[in-house]
């Protein structure tokens, strides 16, 4: 593992996940409920890493997108900033059991991105990379969600340096692990490859109303 990570806490964590901790085995129905099951609301905003807050300034800062698409492309945070800028408010769940409703998220839309970089047909899977070396897949399909941002502002704020600044990725309809902190790459892929807490025992594809914690 990387230096600087917080061995003993992965290993816990990874232990629960063999466990099945936390799971309440109950189905949530998001027609209806506001709380997906085994969750509980808190109004503060913890905050969850491997331990390593990687210190990126604005100036140093750039994300690459690459792999399985017809135009690669690499953006400054200027140019970050002059892409179409999206507003969206959502409720965000953490597989520790905590969720926290009514986040106010800027940045720019995946689905603006997907319409630049262009996916190749072969490319069903994304890995997201981060600054700390973390990374985290999904399907094009959880990618192309409509509220997906890259996103530099939380309620109304530069996104703080412990929550992923200056720009993480935000994709409210899975559990927040899915949502990378300081993103430094997005890569398309075809085979799927899970990320760093999916091949510690996390689930694949983290949908809290089905309470996909652990696969
Ligand atoms: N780069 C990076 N992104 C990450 C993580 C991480 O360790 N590194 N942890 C994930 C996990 S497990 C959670 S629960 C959320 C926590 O986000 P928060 O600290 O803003 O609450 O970030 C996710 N994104
Ligand atoms: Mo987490």
């Amino acid at each position: 593992m990387a230096e600087g990570y917080k061995d003993k806490l992965v290993a816990t964590k990874q232990a629960w996940a063999r466990a099945g901790r936390l799971v309440t085995g109950k189905a949530g129905d998001p027609e209806h409920d506001r709380l997906p099951p085994g969750q509980r609301l808190v109004e503060n905003w913890p905050v969850l890493d491997l331990g390593v807050q990687p210190a990126i300034a604005l100036a140093d800062w750039q994300l690459t997108v690459d792999g399985l698409v017809a135009n690669p492309l690499t953006w400054t945070y200027a140019e970050l900033l002059a892409q179409p800028q999206t507003e969206d408010t959502s409720d965000i769940h953490c597989v520790t059991q905590w969720s926290r409703y009514d986040n106010n998220w800027t940045g720019v839309t995946t689905q603006h991105l997907l319409n630049l970089v262009k996916p190749l047909p072969s490319a069903a899977h994304l890995v997201l990379h981060a600054y700390d070396g973390y990374t985290t897949n999904v399907t094009l399909e959880q990618f192309s969600d409509d509220d997906c941002l890259i996103a530099h502002t939380h309620d109304g704020a530069p996104l703080s340096r412990e929550h992923g600044g200056p720009v993480r990725l935000v994709i409210p309809r899975y559990y927040l692990w899915k949502s990378a902190k300081w993103l430094k790459r997005i890569e398309f892929v075809g085979a799927d490859r899970p990320g760093f807490w999916e091949n510690r025992g996390y689930h694949n594809f983290a949908d809290p109303w089905l309470e996909q914690r652990y696969g």
